[in-house]
């Protein structure tokens, strides 16, 4: 029997990347969303099923953003070669990790993120910020999900920790092994959109992929004894489809996300700070100890969380950082662009 493929539909396509396309590009290419992506090969799904296929040598000089990531849609040609990457409905993106400064994109198009912790050392409230911040920059829902419940008495009390986090966040406590998981994860899980699952390695990413897919398409490690800490099984980013619809986003467990620009999520998620900043008698006050600085009285007077305080400003200092080694790598590569340029010329001059 030959193989069903998923429609447009299934795969997530809808209006928003229905309409940037002509009518006569409508006619002649075929829209594939990418699944997987090792350097510049593509693994992509459309309704003519999966197919293989390598980026345009010429995109290879595309800026990071211009390039296509996980969940990205584009359109192919009649011999299956990529014409271009359609505009994304949401982009989550970070500062690579290593001392170059980089920004890396980690999904596109996605609907619901799946911010993925679980009931052990390994919770943390101000990794999980990070992770909402990220969310709520992109424009999309968070859910936070606590793992590995049947492994304690209760989860109450990191759910009522989780809950302070923001308020009408969605949280939900699984056993990631169990296949009645989906009963609970059903709400997002629905045809057409798009989850995505980050958090540290070792919470149980691949295990939910696996129990969502009633299948082992996703291999799980074990962790450690000791601290509950993962080994990084899962290597490179995936899509997979459901088999009752939807789409989940598997990506290999972080270390530490490295927000890059995303001073507005940091701004929605910590709202009681910068209500209390916004009178501070200077507008660029940094809350480190200037005069006037309204938060310093609030935090004095036990009005802010001294946790949340503290990671507000790790946040905001490490957006500033990135803001400023994006700035001058900038500066580096035109610089360098630069002195190529005088090189070839003046190994030109020397030929004639
Ligand atoms: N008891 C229990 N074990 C779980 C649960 N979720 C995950 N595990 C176990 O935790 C270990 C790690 O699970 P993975 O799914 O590989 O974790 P991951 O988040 O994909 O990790 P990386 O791929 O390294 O980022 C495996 O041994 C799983 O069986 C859970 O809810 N309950
Ligand atoms: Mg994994
Ligand atoms: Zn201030």
């Amino acid at each position: 029997m030959p193989e069903k493929h998923p429609s447009l539909p299934e795969l997530g396509w809808g209006h928003f990347f229905q309409q940037q396309l002509s009518l006569e590009e409508w006619e002649t290419t075929t829209p594939v969303r990418v699944f997987a992506l090792n350097r510049h090969l593509v693994d992509g799904v459309g309704e003519h099923g999966r197919q293989q296929f390598a980026l345009p040598h010429a995109w290879l000089r595309y800026a990071v953003a211009e390039l296509p990531t996980v969940g990205d849609w584009l359109l192919l040609d009649d011999d299956g070669q990529p014409l271009r990457l359609l505009q994304r409905s949401s982009l989550f993106k970070r500062m690579a990790s290593g001392r170059d400064a980089r920004v890396q994109l980690m999904a596109a198009n996605i609907d619901t993120l799946f911010i993925v912790t679980s009931c052990n050392q390994e919770f943390s409230l101000s990794r999980l910020e990070r992770y909402l911040a990220l969310a709520l920059d992109a424009g999309v829902e968070p859910v936070i999900i606590l793992t590995k419940v049947d492994l304690i008495e209760s989860a109450e009390e990191f759910c009522a920790q989780a809950r302070a986090l923001r308020p009408g966040l969605a949280i939900e406590s699984v056993n990631a092994k169990n296949a009645c998981v989906i009963n609970i994860l059903r709400p997002w899980c629905t045809a057409g959109k798009t989850v995505a699952l980050v958090g540290s390695s070792g919470v149980g990413k691949s295990t939910l992929v696996n129990a969502l897919s009633s299948a082992a398409v996703q291999v799980v490690g074990a962790t450690r004894e000791k601290d509950a800490k993962g080994r990084h099984t899962t290597t490179a980013r995936s899509l997979h489809l459901l088999p009752g619809g939807g789409l989940l986003l598997d990506s290999p467990g972080m270390r530490e996300l490295q927000l890059s620009d995303c001073e507005e999520g940091v701004a929605t998620l910590f709202e009681e700070i910068e209500t209390v900043a916004r009178s501070c008698r200077f507008n660029d006050c940094r809350h480190l100890g200037e005069v006037g600085c309204a938060v310093a009285v609030a935090a004095e007077r036990d009005e802010l969380d001294p946790r949340r305080l503290a990671n507000y400003l790790k946040l905001k200092a490490e957006q500033e950082r990135a803001d400023e080694t994006l700035v001058e790598k900038r500066r580096k590569d035109k610089s360098l662009g630069k002195m190529y340029k005088r090189v070839q010329g003046q190994m030109r001059q020397e030929k004639e």
